[in-house]
């Protein structure tokens, strides 16, 4: 089977009518989503970030285009691939370094690590290292929403891998039985770990899932296009807000670097030739050329761009250096709910 997306013109060239203040806005985050996650294997690299680390380069596009369809109201889950969608949600990036090196100003207080960001007040539900586990999770957080007359809804994502997960099917089922507003996003990029979805799924559309439950699905073949996710995302909020009917949304990407950081980037399961190929679709590229091209931003905007996210990953690390690691006593705080 060919792993390879398809090289088509991806951009939707009007740019929707969307506020240009916004798209520049998520420009801005995609760009910041990417030096943050290199600025991490830096780190990582160093020693100075401990255990499981998964970074979100390539994918950048899912988090900006998604999280721009919803507001700040509504709930975001995901696995453990989680520093992108945490930072779109609007997690303070600098207690997201904080957590990955274990000090006390993370958002959680340093003790849950890369994988288990968490940010109440932004209604970021996590960071969830357990495949599959977190899709009842947000499953809930929907039915919350819809038990209390809300008009709110959950954008709840998660890996291809999850996908053949039981804790998938059966939150599948309940949330169209029940008609939860929650929109299942899966990031289908081919692998999880070193198995692609054809060794790991008996059907690879895997947006076709969906029919067992007789949810809405749609594929979005253009992951690096972050308006068309928009667009899609949108749609499907839409309908859970009005109808409080879920949906499940798949899209197509790639992550440009290895599982996490202990694993090489291309392994033995995929070459050299593929990763490069993906590559020449780089979801910030793309955008930026779209940007180009409606005459919202030159070449100046994406100079000063770059300058202003060096200047707040600079910040991130200055905060994160001269913050302390949690006390002895904490060790025993938040382990139990009270
Ligand atoms: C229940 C469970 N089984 C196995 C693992 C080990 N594991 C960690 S990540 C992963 C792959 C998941 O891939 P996918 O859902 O496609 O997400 P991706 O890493 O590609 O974002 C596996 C098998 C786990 N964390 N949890
Ligand atoms: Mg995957």
């Amino acid at each position: 089977m060919n792993n390879i997306l398809p090289l088509t013109k991806p951009v939707t060239k009007n740019l929707l009518g969307i506020a240009p203040e916004i798209l520049l806005k998520w420009y801005d985050e995609m760009l910041l989503i990417r030096r943050f996650e290199e600025k991490c294997a830096q780190l990582y690299g160093m020693g100075k970030i401990g255990g499981f680390c998964h970074l979100y380069n390539g994918q950048e596009a899912i988090a900006a285009g998604s999280i721009g369809a919803i507001t700040p109201d509504d709930y975001v889950i995901t696995a453990y691939r989680d520093h992108g969608l945490a930072i779109s949600k609007g997690v303070d990036p600098r207690r997201i370094l904080a957590e990955l090196l274990g000090k006390h100003t993370g958002t959680t207080k340093g003790k849950g690590g890369s994988m288990h960001l968490f940010d109440r007040e932004k209604n970021f539900l996590g960071g969830h290292a357990i495949v599959g586990g977190h899709i009842p999770i947000g499953t809930g957080a929907a039915f919350a929403c819809k038990y209390r007359g809300e008009k709110r809804v959950c954008l709840c994502f998660m890996g291809d891998g999850a996908t053949n997960i039981g804790e998938f099917h059966e939150s599948l089922n309940l949330a169209a039985l029940w008609k939860l507003p929650v929109i299942y996003i899966i990031e289908n990029n081919k692998y999880g770990m070193g198995t692609s979805v054809d060794r790991a799924s008996s059907i690879e559309a895997l947006h076709k899932k969906a029919a067992a439950y007789n949810m809405r699905s749609a594929v979005i073949m253009d992951g690096n296009d972050v308006l068309k996710i928009y667009q899609t995302v949108k749609a499907a909020v839409d309908h859970a807000r009005s109808s409080y009917e879920p949906s499940l949304l798949e899209v197509q990407t790639f992550r440009y670097r290895g599982h996490s950081m202990s694993d090489p980037i291309h392994g033995h399961y995929r070459t050299k030739e593929e990763v490069e190929t993906q590559k020449k679709l780089d979801p910030l590229t793309v955008f930026a050329e779209a940007l180009k091209d409606a005459h919202l931003a030159a070449d100046e905007y994406f100079e000063s761009a770059e300058a202003r996210i060096k200047s707040i990953i600079e910040e991130c690390v200055q905060f994160t250096e001269s913050s302390p690691e949690p006390p002895l006593e904490e060790l025993y705080t938040d382990v139990y709910a009270e």
